[in-house]
């Protein structure tokens, strides 16, 4: 862990919320947080975000009608967010009609000029791609490396979007969160390899377009890029937190290669295991991650109120829910019993010392039912 560095060196966060202090390379946009941007198509600051409105402008020789774009340097291995308000590209104008109307949001990282170097994915809306459901679904396209893939997706009007990157086995994978980092888990997508290995600076593009009628408005609510410095830190702030188990757990089932530490092809409680133990060097239990399991995080995980409550899925890590299965119950504290650190210290202390007895063991767990069993009466 790093401590108290609230971010990596090199994490690059960009709010287009229009109170930051650079300007665009255009000069037009005042009030980024970062310099460099190429900006086009007549945006505005508004709600928090940088917000395209596009019916009635032409687009240009790629039908796109407002972008913005800027170099990223090299990250090696990194995650990069971006974050989407006021999200239309599926609306036509109903007086053309035009079979070929089509609306995008594009979000591209390009590691050089060639599409085998491309990581692209767009949110889409065709006119003559009859087998979509238009009021419930878009289309996304995925592009990697080349290789193109589509699938449907739900409508929201607020949706975040990301992709991974493994510079060492030049992997790519992006995914989708319709409802953000609460609700519905993040969607992972097949994940694809660049050709050839990627070189020098890289442009992050996140364009609207459309043609021949199509509408694509949206607000570019926030974007950042991490570099992958620590191990299991998936929210790239740093250090190992609640909110990385909680993203493994959101993710278990899932095809992320982030998420797969112990590269099995699958995420599930072994990496957990994996997170909890080698990484993050502490105990199941330790619900601050402190790196001990004492009695504070009982005391904590109680005073939340989400022991066998009546609510479904509503549970993380640091309120009892140490097994993954969004629910703090019994199996979350007879897990923690059985990994055996309860009042022990921090992990590295007794690795060398042999384990608790299990009449130990049996006692805490005896003593803690007891005590739980008091503070439910009192809570009813
Ligand atoms: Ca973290
Ligand atoms: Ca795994
Ligand atoms: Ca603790
Ligand atoms: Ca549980």
């Amino acid at each position: 862990m790093t401590g108290a560095n609230a971010f990596a060196v090199d994490y690059l966060v960009e709010s287009f919320d229009g109170t930051g202090e650079n300007t665009s390379s255009n000069g037009s946009y005042i009030g980024l947080d970062l310099p460099d941007w190429s900006i086009q198509g007549d945006p505005t600051f508004a709600d928090g975000s940088l917000v395209f409105i596009n019916e009635t402008e032409e687009g240009d020789e790629f039908g796109r009608k407002g972008f913005a774009l800027r170099s990223v340097g090299d990250f090696g291995s990194f995650s990069t967010i971006l974050d989407l308000t006021h999200l239309d590209v599926g609306s036509f104008d109903s007086e053309t009609e035009n079979i070929n109307a089509n609306s995008s949001l594009f979000f591209l990282l390009r590691f050089g000029r060639g599409i085998e170097n491309t990581i692209a994915f767009g949110i889409h809306e065709y006119s003559n791609l009859p087998h979509l459901d238009d009021d419930i679904e878009w289309n996304m396209s995925i592009s990697l490396g080349g290789r193109q893939n589509f699938v449907t997706i739900p409508r929201g009007d607020q949706i975040q979007i990301g992709i991974d990157f493994d510079a060492n086995t030049n992997q790519a994978q992006v995914w989708y969160d319709q409802d953000g980092p609460q609700g519905e888990p993040r969607t992972y997508f097949r994940s694809g390899t660049l050709r050839p290995s990627p070189e020098g600076d890289m442009t992050v593009e996140m364009s609207f377009g459309a043609v021949d009628g199509g509408i694509a408005n949206g607000g570019l609510a926030a974007w950042s890029i991490w570099p992958h410095s620590v191990t299991g830190d998936f929210d790239g702030d740093g250090v190992l937190g609640v909110s990385d188990v909680d993203l493994l757990v959101r993710g278990f089932e899932s095809s992320s290669f982030l998420l797969d530490l112990n590269s099995s092809d699958h995420v599930d409680d072994d990496d957990l295991d994996y997170w909890i133990h080698e990484l993050a060097n502490t105990y199941f239990g330790d619900s601050n991650l402190d790196g001990e399991f004492n009695s504070a995080d009982l005391v904590n995980v109680f005073v939340a109120g989400e022991y066998e409550d009546a609510i479904a899925g509503n549970s993380t890590w640091a309120t009892g829910d140490w097994s993954g299965n969004g629910e703090f119950d019994s199996a979350d504290l007879v897990l923690a019993f059985q990994d055996g650190g309860y009042e022990l210290g921090p992990r590295e202390a007794v690795r060398s010392v042999p384990e608790p007895d299990a009449p130990g063991v049996a006692v805490a767990f005896g003593f803690l039912i007891g005590w739980l069993l008091r503070r439910r009466r009192f809570v009813a």
